[in-house]
């Protein structure tokens, strides 16, 4: 759905309080545009709920035995090596851009926020798909905590890795940010994320593609726009021209 739509609709459904719809209906001329105002508001609704709804999970026994790195699977710099090797105790999310209270949290922060564990299934636009168990905290109470501003329309996901020489990056606009399976999981099958699936931290967006799914976590950002941001697409595979920005299963 193109952006101006999404947002007409979202502003749509807050305007329209349904005492009014009826007031207007009940008056003859009025009819005629209260009809269509109701189809569109109908239509409007059903989109916006369509993209709320749940992806679907699954029971323990539907597990993958595995879920194959894609992607970057090994960071080689110094940094990540060290972070690593100091069980990423030092490892920090920061949440900034368009907020009113940035936040830097620490590994031990993600752990004591409240924690959503959810078994759904991995899409990739290359044509595998594996099902498996993730963990952490909800990308809307980090938001929540922020206090992100009105204007802010995307999130934008930061990752620590370089692919084909560019920095990893996603965003996803606002229904997706704070849909209610979008967490920001530290475990996979129960244990620490492994370094391939993207240790310590990543995103799951589960009505949305692999590829938004990013990986190596450092920092999530309030936007306006990402005209500005790297190639302007919202996304690596965007900028390669690869991908479409959105990417909704
Ligand atoms: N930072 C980062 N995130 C990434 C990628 C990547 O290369 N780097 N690959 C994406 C793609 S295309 C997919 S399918 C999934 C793969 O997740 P997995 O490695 O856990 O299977 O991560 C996504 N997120
Ligand atoms: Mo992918």
């Amino acid at each position: 759905m193109p952006d101006i739509k999404r947002r007409a609709l979202l502003a749509g459904l807050a305007a329209m309080p349904a005492a009014a719809c009826t007031e207007l209906a009940e008056t003859g001329p009025a009819r005629n545009v209260f009809d269509a105002a109701e189809d569109w508001h109908r239509t409007a609704h059903r989109a916006l709920a369509n993209r709320q709804a749940l992806a679907p999970e699954y029971a323990p026994e539907e597990r993958s035995p595995d879920i194959r790195g894609n992607g970057t699977r090994v960071i080689d710099t110094p940094e990540y090596k060290n972070a690593k090797a100091e069980g990423f105790s030092n490892w920090r999310l920061s949440v900034g851009g368009l907020v009113d209270t940035p936040l830097s949290l620490t590994m031990a922060d993600m752990h004591s926020l409240p924690q959503r564990t959810q078994i759904t299934r991995h899409d990739c636009v290359e044509g595998w798909s594996a099902i498996a168990q993730w963990r952490g905290p909800l990308l809307s109470d980090l938001l929540d905590m922020a206090m992100v501003r009105e204007e802010a329309n995307f999130i934008i996901f930061r990752c620590a890795d370089i692919l084909y020489g560019r920095d990893y990056y996603e965003s996803v606009d606002m229904v997706d940010a704070y849909h209610p399976q979008t967490i920001i999981a530290h475990e996979l099958n129960g244990a620490p994320l492994p370094e391939k699936n993207g240790a310590p931290l990543r995103m799951r967006i589960e009505r949305q593609l692999g590829y938004k799914h990013a990986k190596y976590l450092t920092a999530i950002e309030a936007v306006a726009s990402f005209d500005d941001i790297y190639g302007g697409k919202g996304g690596f595979w965007e900028d390669v021209g690869d991908y479409q920005w959105y990417a909704g299963i």
